[in-house]
Protein backbone atom coordinates (compact mmCIF):
# COMPACT_ATOMS: atom_id res chain seq x y z
CA UNK A 1 0.00 0.00 0.00
CA UNK A 2 1.51 3.52 -0.92
CA UNK A 3 1.71 6.23 1.78
CA UNK A 4 -1.70 8.05 -0.18
CA UNK A 5 -3.54 4.98 0.11
CA UNK A 6 -3.05 5.07 3.82
CA UNK A 7 -3.98 8.40 4.28
CA UNK A 8 -7.72 9.17 6.03
CA UNK A 9 -9.61 11.83 5.70
CA UNK A 10 -13.24 12.65 7.00
CA UNK A 11 -16.05 11.19 5.04
CA UNK A 12 -17.47 14.27 3.76
CA UNK A 13 -13.68 15.10 2.31
CA UNK A 14 -13.20 16.08 -0.94
CA UNK A 15 -10.64 14.88 -3.44
CA UNK A 16 -7.66 14.36 -1.15
CA UNK A 17 -3.81 15.75 -1.97
CA UNK A 18 -1.04 12.94 -3.02
CA UNK A 19 2.07 13.12 -0.38
CA UNK A 20 4.46 12.27 -3.04
CA UNK A 21 7.37 10.51 -1.43
CA UNK A 22 11.39 11.41 -1.96
CA UNK A 23 12.10 8.15 -3.76
CA UNK A 24 9.14 9.03 -6.31
CA UNK A 25 10.75 9.86 -9.12
CA UNK A 26 9.13 13.64 -8.77
CA UNK A 27 6.69 14.80 -7.32
CA UNK A 28 3.22 15.66 -9.14
CA UNK A 29 1.44 18.95 -8.87
CA UNK A 30 -0.93 18.38 -6.31
CA UNK A 31 -4.37 18.89 -6.50
CA UNK A 32 -6.67 21.99 -5.59
CA UNK A 33 -8.97 20.69 -3.22
CA UNK A 34 -12.77 21.86 -2.95
CA UNK A 35 -14.10 24.26 -0.50
CA UNK A 36 -15.84 22.22 2.22
CA UNK A 37 -19.68 21.94 2.19
CA UNK A 38 -21.19 23.09 5.14
CA UNK A 39 -20.10 22.33 8.44
CA UNK A 40 -21.67 22.87 11.73
CA UNK A 41 -19.85 21.61 14.80
CA UNK A 42 -20.61 22.32 18.83
CA UNK A 43 -17.84 24.19 21.32
CA UNK A 44 -18.60 23.81 25.34
CA UNK A 45 -17.18 27.33 24.85
CA UNK A 46 -15.42 29.35 22.59
CA UNK A 47 -13.15 32.86 22.92
CA UNK A 48 -15.32 34.59 20.32
CA UNK A 49 -14.41 37.97 19.10
CA UNK A 50 -16.23 40.12 21.49
CA UNK A 51 -15.59 37.64 24.69
CA UNK A 52 -16.02 33.88 25.91
CA UNK A 53 -19.26 32.33 25.41
CA UNK A 54 -20.88 28.87 26.49
CA UNK A 55 -22.67 26.62 23.95
CA UNK A 56 -21.64 27.84 20.90
CA UNK A 57 -22.60 26.15 17.44
CA UNK A 58 -20.77 27.20 14.77
CA UNK A 59 -21.20 26.63 10.89
CA UNK A 60 -19.03 26.74 9.08
CA UNK A 61 -19.00 27.61 4.95
CA UNK A 62 -16.79 28.35 2.43
CA UNK A 63 -13.93 28.30 4.33
CA UNK A 64 -15.55 30.83 6.53
CA UNK A 65 -17.70 31.02 9.55
CA UNK A 66 -21.21 31.82 8.40
CA UNK A 67 -22.68 31.88 11.97
CA UNK A 68 -22.23 31.70 15.21
CA UNK A 69 -24.81 30.97 17.81
CA UNK A 70 -24.67 30.94 21.72
CA UNK A 71 -26.14 29.09 24.45
CA UNK A 72 -27.20 26.33 22.43
CA UNK A 73 -27.33 22.77 23.80
CA UNK A 74 -25.21 20.23 21.52
CA UNK A 75 -27.23 18.45 19.33
CA UNK A 76 -26.32 15.93 16.82
CA UNK A 77 -23.37 17.59 15.37
CA UNK A 78 -19.25 16.98 16.51
CA UNK A 79 -18.98 18.28 19.64
CA UNK A 80 -15.64 20.15 20.71
CA UNK A 81 -14.37 21.50 23.37
CA UNK A 82 -13.03 25.03 24.01
CA UNK A 83 -11.99 27.17 21.06
CA UNK A 84 -9.63 29.29 20.61
CA UNK A 85 -8.95 31.64 17.50
CA UNK A 86 -6.10 30.34 15.47
CA UNK A 87 -2.99 31.45 16.37
CA UNK A 88 -1.11 33.13 13.07
CA UNK A 89 2.84 31.89 12.90
CA UNK A 90 4.49 35.17 11.27
CA UNK A 91 7.93 34.51 10.94
CA UNK A 92 9.08 31.30 9.33
CA UNK A 93 12.29 30.01 7.32
CA UNK A 94 10.83 26.88 6.66
CA UNK A 95 14.55 24.75 5.48
CA UNK A 96 15.60 25.55 9.03
CA UNK A 97 13.57 22.98 10.88
CA UNK A 98 15.97 20.34 9.31
CA UNK A 99 18.86 21.54 10.99
CA UNK A 100 17.01 21.97 14.65
CA UNK A 101 19.42 20.46 17.24
CA UNK A 102 22.29 20.06 14.85
CA UNK A 103 23.92 23.76 16.02
CA UNK A 104 24.26 23.14 19.72
CA UNK A 105 27.83 21.99 20.11
CA UNK A 106 30.38 24.26 20.28
CA UNK A 107 32.41 25.36 17.56
CA UNK A 108 35.93 26.70 18.14
CA UNK A 109 36.21 29.69 19.56
CA UNK A 110 32.97 31.45 20.61
CA UNK A 111 29.65 30.49 19.33
CA UNK A 112 27.40 33.26 18.48
CA UNK A 113 24.61 34.08 16.08
CA UNK A 114 26.98 34.93 13.29
CA UNK A 115 28.85 31.20 14.22
CA UNK A 116 24.89 29.61 13.40
CA UNK A 117 24.73 31.37 10.28
CA UNK A 118 27.90 30.04 8.66
CA UNK A 119 26.71 26.40 9.48
CA UNK A 120 23.23 27.07 8.24
CA UNK A 121 24.77 28.68 4.87
CA UNK A 122 26.30 25.33 4.95
CA UNK A 123 23.45 23.02 5.50
CA UNK A 124 21.26 25.28 2.44
CA UNK A 125 24.30 24.19 0.13
CA UNK A 126 22.68 21.08 0.47
CA UNK A 127 18.86 21.44 -0.54
CA UNK A 128 16.92 20.50 -3.60
CA UNK A 129 13.12 22.27 -4.14
CA UNK A 130 11.73 18.58 -3.21
CA UNK A 131 13.80 18.61 -0.05
CA UNK A 132 12.25 22.01 0.49
CA UNK A 133 8.55 21.22 0.04
CA UNK A 134 9.28 17.88 2.02
CA UNK A 135 11.03 20.14 5.22
CA UNK A 136 8.39 22.61 4.92
CA UNK A 137 5.42 20.24 5.02
CA UNK A 138 6.78 18.65 8.04
CA UNK A 139 7.27 22.05 10.13
CA UNK A 140 3.78 23.02 8.75
CA UNK A 141 2.44 19.68 10.35
CA UNK A 142 4.07 20.29 13.24
CA UNK A 143 3.03 23.92 12.73
CA UNK A 144 -1.04 23.24 12.37
CA UNK A 145 -0.33 20.25 15.90
CA UNK A 146 0.34 23.27 17.71
CA UNK A 147 -2.11 25.45 16.76
CA UNK A 148 -0.41 27.91 14.09
CA UNK A 149 -3.14 27.88 11.23
CA UNK A 150 -1.26 30.73 9.35
CA UNK A 151 2.40 30.85 8.49
CA UNK A 152 4.39 33.69 7.01
CA UNK A 153 7.06 31.96 5.15
CA UNK A 154 9.87 34.09 4.57
CA UNK A 155 11.60 32.79 1.93
CA UNK A 156 14.96 33.82 0.30
CA UNK A 157 16.44 30.41 -1.03
CA UNK A 158 15.32 31.12 -4.10
CA UNK A 159 17.97 29.69 -6.56
CA UNK A 160 19.87 26.21 -7.25
CA UNK A 161 22.93 25.21 -5.71
CA UNK A 162 25.05 26.74 -8.15
CA UNK A 163 23.15 30.28 -7.86
CA UNK A 164 21.67 30.15 -11.03
CA UNK A 165 18.30 31.14 -11.22
CA UNK A 166 15.68 28.59 -12.03
CA UNK A 167 13.57 28.80 -15.38
CA UNK A 168 10.70 29.24 -12.94
CA UNK A 169 12.23 32.02 -10.60
CA UNK A 170 9.83 31.50 -7.93
CA UNK A 171 10.42 27.30 -8.21
CA UNK A 172 11.99 26.98 -4.54
CA UNK A 173 8.27 29.39 -3.50
CA UNK A 174 6.20 27.21 -5.32
CA UNK A 175 6.91 24.19 -3.01
CA UNK A 176 6.12 26.45 -0.29
CA UNK A 177 2.85 26.80 -1.69
CA UNK A 178 2.67 22.93 -2.91
CA UNK A 179 3.43 21.76 1.33
CA UNK A 180 0.74 24.39 2.17
CA UNK A 181 -1.56 22.63 -0.25
CA UNK A 182 -0.72 19.52 1.34
CA UNK A 183 -1.20 20.95 5.27
CA UNK A 184 -3.99 22.88 4.56
CA UNK A 185 -2.44 25.97 6.45
CA UNK A 186 -2.90 29.32 5.23
CA UNK A 187 -0.22 30.48 3.67
CA UNK A 188 1.55 34.03 3.42
CA UNK A 189 3.96 34.10 0.99
CA UNK A 190 6.91 36.91 1.71
CA UNK A 191 9.72 36.49 -1.13
CA UNK A 192 12.91 37.56 -0.13
CA UNK A 193 14.80 40.60 -1.23
CA UNK A 194 18.29 40.26 -0.38
CA UNK A 195 21.34 41.67 -2.63
CA UNK A 196 23.91 42.61 -0.08
CA UNK A 197 26.11 40.72 2.79
CA UNK A 198 26.42 44.42 5.18
CA UNK A 199 25.86 48.05 4.88
CA UNK A 200 26.79 50.04 2.37
CA UNK A 201 25.83 47.63 -0.53
CA UNK A 202 28.75 45.53 0.20
CA UNK A 203 28.86 42.50 -2.23
CA UNK A 204 27.25 39.05 -1.46
CA UNK A 205 29.45 36.57 0.01
CA UNK A 206 29.62 32.95 -1.60
CA UNK A 207 27.07 31.53 0.73
CA UNK A 208 24.63 33.65 -0.19
CA UNK A 209 24.62 32.87 -3.61
CA UNK A 210 21.32 31.34 -3.15
CA UNK A 211 19.34 34.22 -1.87
CA UNK A 212 20.33 37.07 -4.10
CA UNK A 213 18.39 39.42 -6.76
CA UNK A 214 18.64 42.90 -8.21
CA UNK A 215 15.49 44.91 -8.36
CA UNK A 216 14.63 43.52 -11.67
CA UNK A 217 15.10 39.87 -10.39
CA UNK A 218 13.20 40.60 -7.58
CA UNK A 219 10.08 41.78 -9.72
CA UNK A 220 10.53 38.98 -11.89
CA UNK A 221 10.63 36.90 -8.51
CA UNK A 222 7.29 38.03 -7.36
CA UNK A 223 5.59 37.75 -10.40
CA UNK A 224 6.29 34.17 -10.85
CA UNK A 225 5.62 34.05 -6.56
CA UNK A 226 2.19 35.81 -7.04
CA UNK A 227 1.15 32.80 -9.91
CA UNK A 228 2.73 30.02 -7.49
CA UNK A 229 -0.07 30.38 -4.95
CA UNK A 230 -2.66 30.84 -7.55
CA UNK A 231 -4.13 27.85 -6.37
CA UNK A 232 -4.37 28.47 -2.61
CA UNK A 233 -7.58 30.25 -2.49
CA UNK A 234 -6.74 32.26 0.72
CA UNK A 235 -2.87 32.64 0.08
CA UNK A 236 -1.33 36.02 0.59
CA UNK A 237 1.50 37.72 -1.23
CA UNK A 238 3.93 40.51 0.64
CA UNK A 239 7.17 41.53 0.06
CA UNK A 240 10.70 41.30 2.61
CA UNK A 241 13.52 43.16 2.16
CA UNK A 242 15.49 40.76 4.15
CA UNK A 243 17.45 43.54 6.42
CA UNK A 244 19.21 46.64 6.48
CA UNK A 245 22.41 44.76 5.68
CA UNK A 246 21.23 43.28 2.68
CA UNK A 247 19.44 46.08 1.06
CA UNK A 248 20.54 49.47 -0.06
CA UNK A 249 17.96 53.25 0.47
CA UNK A 250 17.41 53.65 -3.16
CA UNK A 251 16.53 49.26 -3.36
CA UNK A 252 14.51 49.75 -0.70
CA UNK A 253 12.39 52.84 -2.10
CA UNK A 254 12.56 50.69 -5.71
CA UNK A 255 10.92 47.57 -4.39
CA UNK A 256 8.56 48.97 -1.60
CA UNK A 257 5.40 49.49 -4.50
CA UNK A 258 5.86 45.68 -5.45
CA UNK A 259 3.56 44.95 -2.14
CA UNK A 260 1.09 46.10 -3.75
CA UNK A 261 -0.75 46.71 -0.72
CA UNK A 262 0.34 43.51 0.97
CA UNK A 263 2.06 43.04 3.96
CA UNK A 264 6.06 44.17 4.19
CA UNK A 265 8.37 42.11 6.35
CA UNK A 266 12.15 43.33 7.39
CA UNK A 267 14.46 41.73 10.43
CA UNK A 268 15.74 44.43 12.45
CA UNK A 269 18.05 45.18 15.14
CA UNK A 270 18.40 41.82 15.93
CA UNK A 271 21.98 41.96 16.51
CA UNK A 272 23.91 44.46 18.91
CA UNK A 273 26.74 43.75 15.82
CA UNK A 274 24.08 45.20 13.80
CA UNK A 275 22.77 48.10 15.58
CA UNK A 276 26.31 48.71 16.01
CA UNK A 277 27.38 48.62 12.06
CA UNK A 278 24.58 50.58 11.36
CA UNK A 279 25.46 53.46 13.42
CA UNK A 280 28.69 53.36 11.71
CA UNK A 281 27.26 53.84 8.26
CA UNK A 282 24.31 56.01 8.76
CA UNK A 283 24.91 57.45 12.33
CA UNK A 284 21.18 55.99 13.35
CA UNK A 285 20.48 52.76 14.92
CA UNK A 286 18.36 50.53 12.89
CA UNK A 287 14.66 51.06 14.02
CA UNK A 288 15.59 55.02 13.79
CA UNK A 289 17.08 54.73 10.13
CA UNK A 290 14.26 52.49 8.83
CA UNK A 291 11.37 54.54 10.11
CA UNK A 292 13.12 57.77 8.91
CA UNK A 293 13.41 56.20 5.21
CA UNK A 294 10.25 54.63 5.10
CA UNK A 295 6.32 54.84 5.65
CA UNK A 296 6.36 52.77 8.42
CA UNK A 297 2.90 51.92 9.19
CA UNK A 298 -0.14 48.91 9.52
CA UNK A 299 1.39 47.49 6.12
CA UNK A 300 4.87 46.92 8.34
CA UNK A 301 6.14 43.50 10.23
CA UNK A 302 9.68 44.25 11.94
CA UNK A 303 10.77 40.91 13.06
CA UNK A 304 12.77 40.69 16.32
CA UNK A 305 13.18 44.63 17.07
CA UNK A 306 15.09 43.40 19.79
CA UNK A 307 17.66 45.85 20.25
CA UNK A 308 15.47 49.76 20.73
CA UNK A 309 16.14 52.28 22.81
CA UNK A 310 13.26 53.93 24.35
CA UNK A 311 12.21 56.88 21.99
CA UNK A 312 12.46 53.91 19.37
CA UNK A 313 10.27 51.57 21.13
CA UNK A 314 7.43 54.17 21.22
CA UNK A 315 8.06 55.08 18.19
CA UNK A 316 7.44 51.97 16.69
CA UNK A 317 4.29 51.01 19.01
CA UNK A 318 3.21 54.33 17.83
CA UNK A 319 3.31 53.61 14.19
CA UNK A 320 0.70 50.80 13.73
CA UNK A 321 3.20 48.14 12.68
CA UNK A 322 3.77 44.73 14.35
CA UNK A 323 6.85 43.58 16.01
CA UNK A 324 7.39 40.23 15.03
CA UNK A 325 8.65 38.46 18.06
CA UNK A 326 10.08 35.08 17.46
CA UNK A 327 11.13 34.67 21.64
CA UNK A 328 12.16 30.71 21.15
CA UNK A 329 14.48 31.63 18.23
CA UNK A 330 15.91 34.91 19.82
CA UNK A 331 16.54 33.13 22.84
CA UNK A 332 18.17 29.63 20.78
CA UNK A 333 20.47 32.69 19.01
CA UNK A 334 21.16 34.29 21.53
CA UNK A 335 20.09 37.94 20.43
CA UNK A 336 18.57 39.41 23.79
CA UNK A 337 15.62 40.46 25.17
CA UNK A 338 12.76 42.64 23.80
CA UNK A 339 11.59 45.23 25.63
CA UNK A 340 8.13 43.93 25.73
CA UNK A 341 7.04 45.79 28.85
CA UNK A 342 7.62 49.05 27.86
CA UNK A 343 6.08 48.29 24.52
CA UNK A 344 3.06 47.10 25.13
CA UNK A 345 2.50 50.25 27.51
CA UNK A 346 2.96 52.35 24.92
CA UNK A 347 0.04 50.19 22.65
CA UNK A 348 2.09 48.25 20.63
CA UNK A 349 1.29 45.66 18.18
CA UNK A 350 3.11 42.48 18.50
CA UNK A 351 2.77 38.85 16.94
CA UNK A 352 4.69 35.27 17.72
CA UNK A 353 7.00 33.64 14.59
CA UNK A 354 9.06 30.61 15.04
CA UNK A 355 11.58 31.49 12.58
CA UNK A 356 14.34 28.97 12.86
CA UNK A 357 11.78 26.51 13.99
CA UNK A 358 14.05 24.84 16.21
CA UNK A 359 11.27 23.78 18.06
CA UNK A 360 7.54 24.89 16.90
CA UNK A 361 5.31 25.25 19.83
CA UNK A 362 2.33 28.54 20.15
CA UNK A 363 1.86 28.10 23.19
CA UNK A 364 6.05 27.58 23.97
CA UNK A 365 6.54 31.02 22.14
CA UNK A 366 4.24 32.93 24.56
CA UNK A 367 5.77 30.86 27.35
CA UNK A 368 9.36 32.42 26.77
CA UNK A 369 7.91 36.07 25.84
CA UNK A 370 6.60 36.19 29.56
CA UNK A 371 9.88 33.98 30.82
CA UNK A 372 12.27 36.50 29.65
CA UNK A 373 10.08 39.39 31.11
CA UNK A 374 9.76 37.95 34.19
CA UNK A 375 13.72 36.90 34.39
CA UNK A 376 14.69 40.28 33.26
CA UNK A 377 12.15 42.37 35.55
CA UNK A 378 12.13 39.59 38.48
CA UNK A 379 8.49 39.71 38.76
CA UNK A 380 5.57 38.42 37.45
CA UNK A 381 2.54 38.74 34.90
CA UNK A 382 4.52 41.24 33.39
CA UNK A 383 2.17 40.92 30.34
CA UNK A 384 -1.15 40.81 31.70
CA UNK A 385 -1.78 44.07 30.37
CA UNK A 386 -3.37 45.65 34.17
CA UNK A 387 -4.69 44.26 37.13
CA UNK A 388 -6.98 41.38 37.59
CA UNK A 389 -6.19 39.87 34.27
CA UNK A 390 -4.68 37.15 32.44
CA UNK A 391 -1.19 36.58 31.15
CA UNK A 392 -2.05 33.81 29.08
CA UNK A 393 -5.39 35.58 27.87
CA UNK A 394 -3.80 39.00 26.78
CA UNK A 395 -0.96 36.98 25.18
CA UNK A 396 -3.00 35.09 22.78
CA UNK A 397 -4.90 37.89 21.75
CA UNK A 398 -2.71 40.10 21.05
CA UNK A 399 -0.71 37.84 19.39
CA UNK A 400 -3.17 36.85 17.39
CA UNK A 401 -4.51 40.30 16.40
CA UNK A 402 -1.14 41.33 15.66
CA UNK A 403 -0.28 38.21 13.55
CA UNK A 404 -3.19 38.78 11.94
CA UNK A 405 -2.55 41.95 10.67
CA UNK A 406 1.42 41.56 9.36
CA UNK A 407 0.00 38.61 7.71
CA UNK A 408 -3.01 40.52 5.62
CA UNK A 409 -4.73 37.96 7.13
CA UNK A 410 -8.12 40.35 7.77
CA UNK A 411 -10.13 41.00 11.00
CA UNK A 412 -8.80 38.83 13.54
CA UNK A 413 -10.97 36.46 16.35
CA UNK A 414 -13.50 34.20 15.98
CA UNK A 415 -16.45 36.21 14.50
CA UNK A 416 -19.20 36.10 11.51
CA UNK A 417 -17.48 36.69 8.15
CA UNK A 418 -14.21 35.37 9.07
CA UNK A 419 -12.30 32.89 8.29
CA UNK A 420 -12.73 29.36 10.37
CA UNK A 421 -9.56 28.93 11.68
CA UNK A 422 -9.57 27.50 15.23
CA UNK A 423 -8.21 25.54 18.00
CA UNK A 424 -10.30 23.20 20.11
CA UNK A 425 -8.75 22.22 23.75
CA UNK A 426 -9.78 19.33 25.24
CA UNK A 427 -11.44 19.72 28.37
CA UNK A 428 -9.91 16.57 30.09
CA UNK A 429 -6.44 16.83 29.85
CA UNK A 430 -4.94 17.25 32.82
CA UNK A 431 -3.13 20.63 32.57
CA UNK A 432 -6.91 22.09 31.84
CA UNK A 433 -9.26 20.06 33.67
CA UNK A 434 -11.99 22.24 35.60
CA UNK A 435 -10.48 25.43 33.96
CA UNK A 436 -13.27 27.75 32.07
CA UNK A 437 -12.36 31.13 30.08
CA UNK A 438 -8.94 32.52 30.19
CA UNK A 439 -7.94 30.35 32.81
CA UNK A 440 -7.75 27.88 30.34
CA UNK A 441 -5.18 29.57 27.82
CA UNK A 442 -3.05 30.35 31.18
CA UNK A 443 -3.19 26.85 31.80
CA UNK A 444 -2.45 26.17 28.10
CA UNK A 445 0.78 28.61 27.55
CA UNK A 446 2.10 28.37 31.39
CA UNK A 447 1.05 24.63 32.12
CA UNK A 448 -0.31 22.59 28.92
CA UNK A 449 2.52 20.18 27.11
CA UNK A 450 1.56 17.78 24.23
CA UNK A 451 -2.43 16.49 24.09
CA UNK A 452 -3.66 19.55 25.91
CA UNK A 453 -4.86 20.36 21.91
CA UNK A 454 -7.29 18.46 20.64
CA UNK A 455 -8.42 19.57 16.77
CA UNK A 456 -7.18 22.67 14.79
CA UNK A 457 -9.89 23.56 12.01
CA UNK A 458 -8.51 25.66 8.70
CA UNK A 459 -10.62 27.19 6.37
CA UNK A 460 -13.35 25.42 7.62
CA UNK A 461 -12.10 22.31 8.08
CA UNK A 462 -10.36 19.80 10.88
CA UNK A 463 -6.77 19.18 9.70
CA UNK A 464 -5.69 18.29 13.50
CA UNK A 465 -7.51 15.51 15.25
CA UNK A 466 -6.70 14.23 18.43
CA UNK A 467 -3.80 15.72 18.10
CA UNK A 468 -2.65 14.44 15.26
CA UNK A 469 -2.46 16.17 11.50
CA UNK A 470 -4.73 13.63 9.30
CA UNK A 471 -1.56 13.33 6.65
CA UNK A 472 1.44 13.25 9.56
CA UNK A 473 2.39 10.01 8.48
CA UNK A 474 2.72 10.12 4.94
CA UNK A 475 4.40 13.72 5.36
CA UNK A 476 7.11 11.98 8.42
CA UNK A 477 7.88 9.16 6.14
CA UNK A 478 8.80 11.20 3.13
CA UNK A 479 10.61 13.85 5.66
CA UNK A 480 12.56 11.02 7.01
CA UNK A 481 13.94 9.79 3.44
CA UNK A 482 14.78 12.94 2.86
CA UNK A 483 16.60 14.01 6.54
CA UNK A 484 18.23 10.34 6.37
CA UNK A 485 19.60 11.41 2.37
CA UNK A 486 20.30 15.27 3.61
CA UNK A 487 22.49 13.88 6.64
CA UNK A 488 23.91 10.82 5.16
C1 LIG B 1 17.81 34.25 8.38
N1 LIG B 1 17.86 34.38 10.77
O1 LIG B 1 17.55 34.96 7.40
O2 LIG B 1 17.55 33.05 8.41
C2 LIG B 1 18.43 34.90 9.57
C3 LIG B 1 19.90 34.69 9.53
C4 LIG B 1 20.83 36.84 8.67
C5 LIG B 1 17.70 35.18 11.82
N2 LIG B 1 17.98 36.43 11.66
C6 LIG B 1 20.57 35.39 8.41
N3 LIG B 1 17.27 34.70 12.96
O3 LIG B 1 20.15 37.48 9.47
O4 LIG B 1 21.70 37.37 8.01
ZN1 LIG C 1 14.17 35.29 10.34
Amino acid sequence: MSDAENLEGPDDAPEEVVIETACDPAPQPVATEAAPKDVVVWCESALLADGWAKGVRLTLSEGRIARIDTDVAAGSEPRLGAALPGMPNLHSHAFQRAMAGLTEARGEGGDSFWTWRELMYRFVERLDPDALQAIAAMGQVEMLESGFTRVGEFHYLHHDRDGATFDNPAEMGAKIAAAAQETGIGLTLLPVFYAHSSFGGAAPGEGQKRFVTDVDGYARLMEASRAAIAGLPDAVVGIAPHSLRAITADELTAITPLAAGGPIHIHIAEQTREVDDCLAATGQRPVRWLMNHAEVGKQWCLVHATHMNAVETERLAKSGAVAGLCPITEANLGDGVFPAHDYQAAGGAFGIGSDSNVLIDAAEELRVLEYSQRLTRRARNVLAGGPRRSTGGELWRAAVAGGSQALGAGRPGLRRGAPADFVTLDREHPAIVGRNGDALIDSLVFAGRFGAIDSVWRAGRPVVSGGRHRHREAIAERYRRVLKDLLS
